[in-house]
């Protein structure tokens, strides 16, 4: 059975790691018959068969529209040896989308559902028992249909034996396959099975120094009831190496003595986006004996940031300092990749990120690659962590089944994420029609979970409806809103944004007073190289003062600008880059062209200005 992955796989003096990406073997199953045809048992797929690389999603890698735009099964396979005798392996998948099938050797060894998240399975009975061949064959069936109780949720309508069609209430390419890395790991028979760590305080002296802090940890065992005989060290370690805490008990706290905190970077905070943020690294040793000396396993986590978050009336404080969202959302989405993994794209949204000083964003549509965070707590950029829970926009879509789901990735995406300084509140949806009675105690029951499983970050949904329509932003602590005014109404009307807006956030003032307002989308499709003066939609120019007058209003409420009545915590624009959608007649070239950086990644002309003053004012370098 799967697990869904806790720990990310990470190589120590008792963890081995072997990459299986590659070239795998591929092919369509368009009727739906490899499982009874027992195509995991079979020494090669069937043919015909395509070399497919892994990680990538298969839509764009060939010129065949079938395979771009195929609904239902694919298959994959490859072979691969293991030479060592470590007592446990582990094979997992960083993601795969959506729900997947894998065997190994010929026999069944996990399901899972759901996109954007790893689950893995231990396969150490897979192996042969057998000194001259180690050879092990893994097979991986993946469905891409979306149904009623998938996240996202969709319905596949059959026109006729060659016109299916995948219906669907957002706005991003369905793309498919093995879409992160395949990995295997090595542990030890009994090892770490999961570690949670964070902030529970700081304390300051009157300069607001940090003059000591406490950490709040659990160390989970695997592979063994007895634990009577198992000790633990634990040792936080600064950047320099130098133990600075350490604990012998499972679960316990570290007080710390004049930490370096963890500080988000850009206005207001002490670090350029293109600068280090401090990072302690977490060290845990499993022992097998009370005197220390029969080490078990070792795991470390790199990424361990000293930091608070708290939210007031009208601010997102971090490290009791009013922080404000400053950066643009994107979609994991690339040129014949699609949603594939690429360490090449990464790095590049990261230089970009500095470029435009960033300072936040949010994980929309749904969870990065577990790359992103790593590198997100390195540079002190802050994120949303999304689910990918968009277009739920039925009232049945707002079921028992899919509330279990929603529950499942949502445990999913926080025992992933939760280490991670950077990861600083929850976004459980994305534009939920919560206008049913339905949708009310889904989210409800929903926020309840949450809080029940994971404490001290607040929780948000993004929502496009209106502050005397929406019926769920009472469950959630900040109001998330997406606003398309000038673009998908009042067409043309940019002098009519500063009002509108100005108006829309002050109704949501005075109907939650005690929430935080963020705009967590706003954009404008556009066409490099088009230009009109005056500006006119899908322009260069439109697109640059369209954000110019959104800018206005936020600047007039702004927390960080007025302490004293602001209440606007934030602005991300909707989008980073240009990202493949469905063909229609609003998607020129298949594209959502609202990036401010084209899909290959190069500036428009609002790239060069798309913050507020806000940010201008505090940091001009
Ligand atoms: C918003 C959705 C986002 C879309 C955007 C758009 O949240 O996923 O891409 O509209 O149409 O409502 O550009």
């Amino acid at each position: 059975a799967a697990t869904h992955g806790l720990l990310y796989p990470a190589e120590s003096e008792t963890r081995q790691i072997r990459s299986l990406n590659g070239l795998w073997q591929f092919r369509l199953d368009e009727e739906g018959v490899g499982e009874t045809e027992r195509w995991f048992a079979m020494l090669n797929l069937p043919q015909p068969t395509i070399l497919m690389p892994v990680p990538a999603s298969y839509n764009d890698i060939t010129q065949n529209i079938t395979i771009h735009r195929h609904i239902g099964w694919v298959w994959y396979a490859r072979d691969f040896f293991i030479h060592s005798t470590a007592p446990r392996w582990v094979l997992r998948f960083q993601a795969a989308h959506y729900e997947t099938h894998v065997w190994v050797n010929g026999q069944a060894a996990m399901n899972h559902s759901g996109g954007h998240l790893p689950f893995e399975a231990d396969i150490t009975s897979f192996i042969p028992n057998d000194a001259k061949s180690s050879k092990m064959r893994i097979v991986v069936a993946i469905n891409n249909t979306l149904t009623p109780t998938t996240l996202p949720p969709g319905e596949l309508v059959i026109h006729n034996p060659t016109y299916r069609e995948l219906q669907t209430h957002f706005d991003f390419f369905n793309y498919a396959g093995i879409d992160r890395s395949v990995i295997l790991y090595s542990t030890s028979k009994t090892y770490i099975e999961d570690i949670a760590i964070d902030t529970q305080s700081i304390d300051y002296d009157s300069q607001h120094i940090a003059t000591s802090a406490v950490l709040n940890y659990t160390v989970t065992i695997g592979g063994t009831n007895q634990t009577d005989a198992i000790r633990v060290l634990i040792q936080l370690l600064d950047a320099n190496g130098m133990i600075v805490a350490n604990s012998t008990d499972f679960q316990s706290c570290l007080v710390v003595n004049k930490p370096n905190l963890w500080e988000p970077c850009g206005m207001n905070h002490t670090h350029l986006c293109t600068e280090e943020s401090y990072l302690y690294t977490l060290q845990v040793t499993l022992y097998n004996d009370a005197q220390q000396t029969d080490v078990m396993d070792i795991y470390r986590i790199h990424h361990v940031g000293i930091r608070t978050v708290k939210l007031t009336d009208s601010k997102f404080l971090i490290n009791e300092r009013p922080f404000y969202f400053h950066g643009v959302n994107t979609l994991e989405d690339s040129e014949i990749r699609g949603t594939g993994f690429d360490r090449v794209i990464i790095a590049k949204h990261f230089n970009l990120y500095g470029w435009i000083h960033g300072n936040a964003f949010r994980t929309s549509p749904h969870p990065y690659p577990e790359e992103f965070y790593h590198i997100a707590d390195r540079f002190g950029i802050v994120i949303i962590d999304q689910t990918a829970a968009i277009g739920l926009n039925k009232p049945e879509y707002f079921s028992q089944t899919t509330l279990e789901h929603h529950k499942q990735i949502t445990r999913e995406m926080i025992n992933r994420d939760r280490n991670h300084p950077s990861v600083v509140m929850w976004c459980l949806a994305n534009e939920p029609q919560c206008t049913f009675s339905q949708s009310k105690s889904y989210f409800s029951a929903l926020v309840n979970f949450t809080r029940s499983i994971v404490a001290g970050r607040p929780i948000t949904f993004v929502t496009n409806l209106n502050f005397n329509n929406d019926q769920c932003i009472e469950f959630f602590d900040v109001i998330s809103l997406d606003r398309y005014v000038a673009w998908y109404s009042d067409y043309g009307r940019l002098d009519q944004i500063s009002n509108i807006i100005s108006q829309d956030l002050s109704n949501w003032r005075l109907t939650y007073p005690t929430k935080p307002i963020l705009m967590s989308e706003y954009g404008a499709d556009t066409m490099p190289g088009l230009h009109n003066d005056p500006p006119f939609m899908f322009t260069e120019e439109y697109q640059k003062d369209f954000y110019s007058a959104y800018h206005i209003s936020f600047d007039n409420v702004s927390s960080l600008t007025h302490p004293d009545t602001g209440y606007f915590i934030g602005e991300l624009p909707w989008t980073m880059f240009d990202f493949a959608t469905e063909q229609s007649t609003v998607r020129i070239g298949g594209l959502n062209r609202k990036g401010l950086f084209t899909r290959q990644r190069q500036p428009k002309a609002a790239a060069y200005k798309n913050h507020s003053t806000a940010f201008y004012r505090d940091q001009v370098i």
